[in-house]
């Protein structure tokens, strides 16, 4: 009994190796798994449903034998991929979760997220994000030719390259105050989310109750996985 988290793969087709890893996780590990979560970030960008590219369209194929099998997979968004919609969530048989999602998993509440909505002190991230998650700025990127959504995405990328550079760490990361509303808005006391690039398993209090904030790995030079299983969890790198 195993349920499997993952995020932040960024799948990119100038990135074959990555795609590879997560075929060869998709195939063996995930077969035999309860159910996989995949919590934002799956790809480096994504364009729309009507722009498929080659890693795309082959983890379609691949989540798709798998769901098939009778092993579900869920999928949320994050600040890369925040424009997949229900074509190609079909297309790959996964559904497509809310950004904030509270699941049951081996009789224990558990809150999932991306994270990036935690990042609260990173001031010109969230005013980029409010503003991307406009369904109006959507439509509108959304009837642009690809040719010009791939400019403006390059030049997002560009952008946001140039801002890490110029914030701190600590910017970047998680606000205590926004995971402590998130724990109270749901009423839960585990968490797991990624973004952060910062794999771990945080202990905290929460109005003097325990809680854990389990942050998921990116895939940029290795896999990360999260394995939760009645009464515990194993956070691994994966090759
Ligand atoms: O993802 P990561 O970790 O590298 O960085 C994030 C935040 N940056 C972003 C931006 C994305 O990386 C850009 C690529 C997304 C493409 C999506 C597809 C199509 C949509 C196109 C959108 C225009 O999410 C970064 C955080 C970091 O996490 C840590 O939390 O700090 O935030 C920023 O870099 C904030 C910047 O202010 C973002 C600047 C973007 C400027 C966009 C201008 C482009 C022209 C738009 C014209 C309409
Ligand atoms: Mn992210």
């Amino acid at each position: 009994m195993t349920t499997l988290f993952i995020s932040d793969l960024h799948l990119d087709d100038k990135r074959p190796e990555t795609t590879a890893l997560l075929q060869k996780f998709l195939q063996n590990e995930a077969a035999d798994a309860d159910a996989l979560y995949i919590l934002g970030d799956l790809f480096e960008f994504w364009l729309g449903d009507d722009v498929p590219s080659k890693c795309s369209t082959e983890i379609a194929a691949e989540l798709f034998s798998l769901t098939n099998n009778d092993v579900p997979c869920y999928f949320m968004h994050g600040n890369r991929d925040f424009l997949l919609r229900e074509e190609y969530a079909k297309s790959a048989g996964i559904e497509l979760l809310p950004q904030e999602y509270v699941v049951e998993l081996y009789g224990e509440q558990v809150l999932l997220m991306h994270g990036d909505s935690l990042c609260t002190d990173d001031i010109p991230y969230q005013q980029f994000r409010t503003l991307v998650r406009n369904p109006h700025w959507q439509d509108d990127f959304l009837a642009k030719h690809p040719q010009q959504r791939l400019q403006i995405a390059l030049q997002a990328r560009d952008a946001s390259a140039g801002h890490k550079n110029d914030v701190g760490m600590s910017i970047m990361d998680v606000n205590h105050a926004a995971v402590v509303a998130a724990f109270e808005r749901h009423g839960v006391s585990k968490m797991i989310h990624g973004h952060t690039h910062r794999p771990d398993v945080h202990e905290l209090f929460v109005n003097t109750q325990a809680a854990q904030r389990i942050v998921l790995g990116d895939w940029y030079t290795q896999g990360s996985v999260l394995r939760v299983q009645p009464g515990s969890c194993t956070l691994s790198r994966i090759v």
